[in-house]
């Protein structure tokens, strides 16, 4: 009998499954469900439901319920062998947080096949809709969370980042503050991912140390509440929330809901889930220190794996728990896909011509620097919208297109600094990494190779990996990462970029030049 894994995604737009044959090394089955366009009748877009203020952003939870339903019937369809499935783990968007009555824990326990996932779990939920990580209306909130915990470097050594509007705290704060009959009405609070580990478990579900420590309530270090975090945040909150677990933590069996109504193994083992990004980490196999990933999309990001807790006391950049037990970091930079896209066509360019352009310029860029904060910045810190152009002429477009992306790869090697973390070679991913010569800058900057991959779904396959790492290890095997991932997650080969000596050097040198332009240019800023 093949050893199948189930992955789920609960993401912002879809509910993504994958299925992995373990002994085969290959994924058997992949498929999504878009909100939008399955589920029409909740009204969302893209995932979210907009309100009449721009800085809040929910989703409703019972979307989630009925695309689990929706998925599972899909799979039967498909004729994916459910029966075969030894352990199904999960991905959630970070930071969402589902608020459930008193009723919750009795009907998630008394699932009842016949009806529906909605139909059982319709009046279990104290708040309606659900802020995600869209969602940023809670700076006041920030602020006092902040202040109690010590400033933004007390807080982030001690919950792994500063706070944050999206972070799961400062959101329960502001529930408390602006609607306490609801707060009080909620006898637990869940994140996505442990919302959804709930229903397929039958039961509350802890939260994993991965997702837990994007709430600004968990110690980092010792991966446990912290009190003062949870009395700076709201009362009574500890016996809202459910236990934290590593996330190899298996829940318990499957619920009967779907051994009656979709056929899966009654033995089949239901794991904590974790966030998209700590299960990325595994779906990217970045499990040793010195892999690091950069998604190159809208914003970019720079995430990758930590053996050792260490923090941004400066408060930029985040500390999650990696899967594997020990810990992830990860850093987004606002201005990535969207400055690039600004610059080509300030200048009236196509990629081809941006490309053109890094090509005839050199590394260094004849110390021409600009800093491209056409968006206000999350790293480093700007409020204010601008760009800044140093030694660089506005009329040259070369030298404007190269500014750009030395500008942005700076930036990341700058403040990943804190990580303590030499990246041996970093995995491109996302729409810009298509581009090779912004890829070159990458390799050049950072003096590593860097290696382009497809990784639509890796946070599903990550989510499934992690259900097989869960079950071997709880069937007496000593599961080694490296052996659970090998396969899955090796780059395409011919996709490497090396980096070039000469270039490498330069950016050397070029870095603290870059470091000062940024320092002078915030502290006029103030
Ligand atoms: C991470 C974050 C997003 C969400 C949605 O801090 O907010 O990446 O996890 O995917």
């Amino acid at each position: 009998m093949a050893k199948l894994f189930l992955g789920l995604d609960a993401s912002t737009q879809s509910l993504s499954a994958i299925v992995i044959d373990y002994d085969a090394r290959r994924v058997v089955y992949d498929r999504s469900l878009n909100f939008d366009k399955a589920l029409p009748h909740y009204g969302t877009q893209n995932g979210t439901l907009r309100s009449t203020d721009p800085l809040v952003v929910h989703s409703p939870p019972l979307l989630w319920v009925e695309a689990l339903d929706m998925l599972f019937a899909q799979m039967k369809t498909d004729g994916v062998p459910l029966r075969d499935v030894l352990a199904i783990s999960g991905s959630g968007q970070q930071h969402g947080s589902v608020y459930l009555n008193a009723r919750a824990s009795d009907a998630l326990a008394r699932l009842n096949s016949p009806k529906s996932l909605v139909d059982n779990l319709r009046g279990i939920f104290s708040r309606s809709t659900s802020p995600v990580w869209m969602d940023s209306s809670t700076s006041a909130e920030c602020s006092e969370i902040r202040e109690a915990l010590g400033g933004i470097k007390a807080t982030a050594r001690k919950t792994g980042s500063d706070t944050f509007e999206r972070f799961t705290g400062p959101q329960i704060r502001k529930l408390y503050k602006t609607e306490p009959g609801r707060y009080a009405e909620t006898a637990s609070i869940a994140l996505v991912s442990s919302f959804m580990a709930s229903i397929i478990a039958g039961k509350i579900a802890p939260i994993d140390h991965g997702d837990g420590a994007g709430m600004n309530l968990m110690d980092i270090r010792k991966k446990t509440w912290l009190p003062e975090a949870l009395k700076a945040t709201a009362p009574q909150l500890r016996r809202k929330l459910p236990l934290l677990a590593p996330s190899s933590k298996v829940i318990g069996k499957v619920g009967p809901y779907f051994v009656k109504k979709f056929g899966l193994n009654p033995n089949a083992q239901a794991l904590v889930w974790s966030g998209d990004n700590p299960c990325s980490v595994i779906g990217l196999g970045l499990i040793e220190e010195g892999m690091v990933a950069i998604s190159l999309g809208t914003s970019d990001t720079l995430f990758g794996y930590m053996k050792r807790c260490r923090v941004d006391e400066r408060g930029e950049g985040h500390v999650f728990g990696a899967p594997t037990g020990d810990y992830m970091t990860l850093i987004c930079f606002k201005n990535g896909s969207l400055a690039r896209e600004r610059i080509r066509d300030m200048y009236k360019r196509d990629w081809n011509g941006f490309n053109a352009a890094l090509a005839s310029t050199p590394p260094g860029n004849r110390a021409a620097i600009m800093l491209p904060w056409f968006e206000a910045e999350i790293v480093p810190r700007v409020n204010t919208s601008g760009v800044h152009r140093f030694n660089l002429d506005p009329t040259d477009a070369s030298a404007n297109c190269r500014a750009v992306v030395e500008a942005q790869m700076m930036s990341m090697r700058l403040h990943s600094q804190w990580m303590k973390v030499r990246p041996k070679q970093i995995l491109a991913t996302g729409g810009a990494s298509a581009n090779t010569a912004i890829l070159q800058i990458i390799a050049d900057v950072f003096n590593c190779p860097v290696l382009r991959i497809e990784v639509a779904k890796s946070a599903a396959l990550g989510a499934a990996l992690r259900a097989a790492h869960g079950w071997l290890f709880h069937s007496g095997k000593r599961p080694k990462w490296p052996d659970v991932v090998a396969d899955f997650t090796d780059p395409i080969p011919d996709n490497k970029i090396n980096p070039r000596l000469e270039a490498a050097r330069v950016y050397d040198m070029f870095l603290e030049r870059y470091a000062r332009c940024e320092r002078s240019t915030l502290s006029r800023m103030g």
